[in-house]
């Protein structure tokens, strides 16, 4: 498996402002927040993107969503709402080669764009 700097972060070499851990997922800040509430929730499973996902890998998929319900919740963007991104490949942006979504809120957000 590709050590990526999210693994690192995962086994705690790399220290991140964790919000959520259990055996399958690991939630921090995002380092560069796009909003004031920018937190990525990551499966430990190192998967390189949305592209490599199997079968095995669709519950803690929804899990991540049940997680970042319960965050907004714990992090006050709930009710006003939010965003939950996963940016694949070269052209969707991915920067980090291991699956994460993006937990985004606590102000209007702007439209998508292409
Ligand atoms: P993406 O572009 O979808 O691959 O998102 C990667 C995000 O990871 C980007 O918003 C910045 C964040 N990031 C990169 N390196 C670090 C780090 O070392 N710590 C934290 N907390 N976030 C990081």
């Amino acid at each position: 498996m590709s050590e990526t700097i999210f693994s690192k972060i995962i086994e705690g070499s790399i220290p991140s402002k964790k919000v959520f851990e259990n055996e399958r997922i690991y939630a921090f800040h995002d380092i560069q927040p796009a909003a004031p509430v920018h937190v990525l929730i990551v499966p430990k499973k190192p998967i390189p993107s949305l592209n490599e996902i199997e079968q095995a890998d669709l519950a803690v998929i929804g899990e991540i969503h049940q997680v970042a319900v319960q965050l907004a919740q714990e992090l006050g963007i709930a009710e006003s709402g939010y965003r939950v991104i996963n940016n694949c490949g070269s052209d969707g942006g991915q920067t980090v080669p291991h699956l994460h979504f993006h937990l985004l809120g606590g102000a209007k957000l702007g439209a998508l764009t292409g």
